[in-house]
Parts: C-alpha cells; sequence; structure tokens
C-alpha cells in the first residue's frame, strides 16, 4: 500500500480496561509502546487499573492522574463522566475489546472535522470467520460516526501479530549467548542445577490441573525445573511447597523443582520464555510472545461461557499443530478438553517431551509464515490511513 503523509494519523488514543488481574492491558501496553517507539505516534493510554499495570511496567505510578510512562501519556480512566471537546481528540480512538468510551468523548469525536479513525480491536483467534469480520464497518445508531473492527490474527486477509522491530534479532543475540542464559536465570535465583534440567516457565489460570502436572514431573524420568512469578496459580503452587509462594521459595520433590521469581516486567518477560525449553502462557498477549520466542509452548486459554474458547482452541491447534499429536492432546488436557487421548498426565508428558525436537521445527515454519503476514502495527496504521 502507498503510504500518503497528509493521511499519516500523528496522535492515537487506546480505551483499556483491565479484567481479571492484566486482561488486557499486557497487549495494550505493547501497543502503546510499539506505536510510540517505532511510528513516533503521540500516543494516550486510558486504563482503569493501575496497579494491575504497574505489574508488568514497574515505572507505572499508580496514584497518578496522568503520567508519562516511557512517551505514552497515561490516563487514569476512573469513570465514564467528563466533557470533551474536538482538540482532545486523537486522530485515531481504539477501543479494546468493545470496551465503552465515555459519552462526552464520543460526543468531541462526532464534532471533529474530519473524524478520526475509530476502530474495535477484537481478540486473536484463529477461527475462519475472523477473516470475513476483519475491517469490517460498524455505523454508529445516532451520531455521524463509523466504528471499524480491526482484528489481529494469523492470516494475510487478518491485521496479523503484534511485534517489534528488534524482537527477533534480540531474541537470537539472547538465544546464541548461553552466559546471557545463565545471568539472567542466575539473577532470578535459579540454580546451575536448576539450569541444566528441562527448564519450564509457567503461567496459566488457577484452574489449570496443575497437581496432575506436577505429579508427572516429580515422578518422571529426568529432572524438571519449573520457574513460576509471583502470583501465578498461587494455591496450588503454595501447595506443592508447602509454604507460601514468594519470589525465593522453592522446593524438590523426586525429578521435580518448582521455583517461584518475581513477577516481571514484559521485557524480562520474554527472557524468560528465550531461556526455558517449555513455556505455558496465557490469554493473548504471552501466549502470541511464546510463538515468537521458538520454544514449544502450552497454551491456556482464557475460559468463555458455553466452553466458546473450546472452539478457539481447536481452530488454533488445527492451524499450528496439525501433526503434533502430542501437543495437541495435551494442550486439549490442559485445557479441561475431553480429546480423543485417555493417557494419563506421566505419558502426556512423556510423548509431548519426546516431541519436543519436532515442535521447534514447526515453530521456525510457523514464524515464516507469520513474519508474510506483516506485523500488526504497521498494518493497523496502513487500515487507518486508508480511513482517513
Ligand atoms: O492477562 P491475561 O490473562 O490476558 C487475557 C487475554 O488478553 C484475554 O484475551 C482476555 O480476555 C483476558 O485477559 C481477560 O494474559 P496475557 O494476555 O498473556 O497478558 C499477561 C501479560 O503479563 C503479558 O503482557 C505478559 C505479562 N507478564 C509479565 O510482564 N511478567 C510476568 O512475569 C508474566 C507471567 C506475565
Amino acid at each position: 500500500m502507498q503510504h500518503d503523509a497528509t493521511r499519516t494519523p500523528t496522535s492515537l488514543a487506546i480505551f483499556c480496561k483491565v479484567v481479571d488481574n492484566f486482561g488486557d492491558i499486557g497487549i495494550c501496553w505493547r501497543l502503546a509502546r510499539q506505536l510510540r517507539q517505532e511510528q513516533g505516534i503521540a500516543v494516550t493510554l486510558w486504563v482503569d487499573d493501575l496497579a494491575s499495570f504497574r505489574r508488568i511496567w514497574p515505572a507505572v505510578a499508580v496514584d497518578a492522574a496522568v503520567q508519562d510512562v516511557d512517551g505514552v501519556q497515561v490516563v487514569h480512566w476512573r469513570d465514564q463522566e467528563g466533557a470533551f471537546v474536538p482538540a482532545d481528540v486523537a486522530d485515531v480512538v481504539i477501543e479494546f475489546f468493545g470496551v465503552d468510551i465515555p459519552p462526552g468523548y464520543i460526543a468531541a469525536m462526532a464534532q471533529c472535522e474530519p473524524r478520526p479513525v475509530w476502530i474495535n480491536y477484537e481478540g486473536l483467534s484463529a477461527e475462519a470467520w475472523v477473516e470475513g469480520c476483519h475491517m469490517l464497518p460498524s455505523m454508529h445508531p445516532r451520531l455521524k460516526l463509523t466504528k471499524h473492527f480491526f482484528f489481529p490474527g494469523f492470516t494475510p486477509n487478518t491485521g496479523g501479530l503484534l511485534r517489534e522491530r528488534d524482537q527477533l534479532p534480540a531474541r537470537d543475540r539472547f538465544q546464541a549467548d548461553p552466559a546471557a542464559r545463565a545471568g539472567f536465570l542466575g539473577r532470578l535465583g535459579v540454580t546451575p542445577d536448576e539450569m541444566a534440567a528441562t527448564t519450564v516457565s509457567l503461567f496459566c489460570y488457577p484452574d489449570a490441573p496443575l497437581a496432575d502436572l506436577f505429579g508427572a514431573w516429580r515422578d518422571g524420568a529426568g529432572p524438571v525445573s519449573c520457574l513460576v512469578p509471583q502470583g501465578v496459580a498461587g494455591e496450588k503452587v503454595g501447595a506443592f511447597l508447602g509454604a507460601d509462594p514468594v519470589p525465593g521459595a522453592a522446593a524438590t520433590r523426586g525429578r521435580l523443582t518448582v521455583r517461584v521469581i518475581p513477577f516481571l516486567s514484559q521485557d524480562d518477560y520474554d527472557r524468560l520464555l528465550w531461556s526455558c525449553d517449555v513455556n505455558f502462557v496465557r490469554g493473548e498477549d504471552s501466549w502470541v510472545r511464546a510463538q515468537w520466542a521458538g520454544r514449544p509452548f502450552i497454551w491456556h486459554i482464557y475460559p468463555q461461557d458455553q466452553n466458546l474458547h473450546h472452539v478457539k482452541l481447536r481452530a488454533f491447534l488445527q492451524k499450528y499443530a496439525a501433526n503434533l499429536d502430542g501437543l495437541i492432546d495435551f494442550s486439549l488436557r490442559w485445557n479441561g478438553v475431553e480429546g480423543e487421548s485417555r493417557a494419563d498426565w506421566t505419558a502426556l508428558w512423556t510423548t509431548l517431551q519426546a516431541g519436543l525436537p519436532a515442535i521447534t521445527e514447526r515453530n521456525v515454519e510457523w514464524q515464516t509464515q507469520m513474519l508474510a503476514n506483516g506485523d500488526l502495527v504497521r498494518n493497523l496504521l496502513d487500515f487507518a490511513r486508508s480511513l482517513r
């Protein structure tokens, strides 16, 4: 697509509501940073829960109404009140997953000449219908405003995946340097013996069948070292440890060592994914990061009513893991889906582990495919330009 500079937006607002701890701030913050740092766009991020935001980005002040965080203006979104004028409105306005933007802001959008580009940024899914809905318009029932849907995705007919310009080179540099891995894990308190074991990072929702998996690792054939950021599956991790799951707490039972590490910044979390042999990830942003990390990963999907997430999970596995039966069986069971396999957790893990080289090979192919879809931020800006 030809770039017309006069159509290039210079300001952009993102409205983000945090659900269930971090829900969505992970993605919004990554999007905001990339727009600011790589595209030079003035970004305002409206977010309702600064405490959750601070967990993934420690520079955030939890008590500031407005603050500058790495060049992004962060506004504490306290309520739906407020009067706005057209000058307050950004060239592009993004609502995350259909959040309700304050009515006063929408009224000001309707007074802008030209109108801002209004985008509803949707959740990532491999389901086929996404291609048909990507970029569809939706007219406002009363005001002269049109909102457009934007879907991240895994095919050229979607918005693609978030990926910073330097992400893959930085990963390659890190993974080519064993001292960088040892230094990073060492700073988290991981011992050399643990580093030499099969290392696993764990990020999942509280309902994951963790006790079963811990049992399989404990009784397994080889040593496993499981690194759990603080606050993840706290009850089940605490039960294994027999102690509070605070950073530094660790216990070894049989072949398994579980160690609690601090909750990391987003950038360090990438380093964790680059360091481990297998990554358990969840939701959306960590799931995408695991795909770029190139290491085998297991996805814990966010649960939805009527088990709609099972459909979404199967759609992804079909696209990504079609010939990797061990990965499919493990992933289905991890997400509480009764698959074809009746294997116990020891058998599921043994099969998965035997398949790790094939999964790693598949990841190379998958990344090439994903790279061909372009990076999401550029796709988003191209779309915004086309609407201006
Ligand atoms: O927060 P999540 O559970 O997000 C989910 C999804 O967005 C889902 O679609 C949504 O509907 C649901 O919320 C409510 O998981 P996600 O997307 O992986 O975001 C977590 C963020 O936390 C991600 O940016 C990675 C980051 N993180 C760290 O920065 N440090 C850490 O130590 C860990 C474990 C995660």
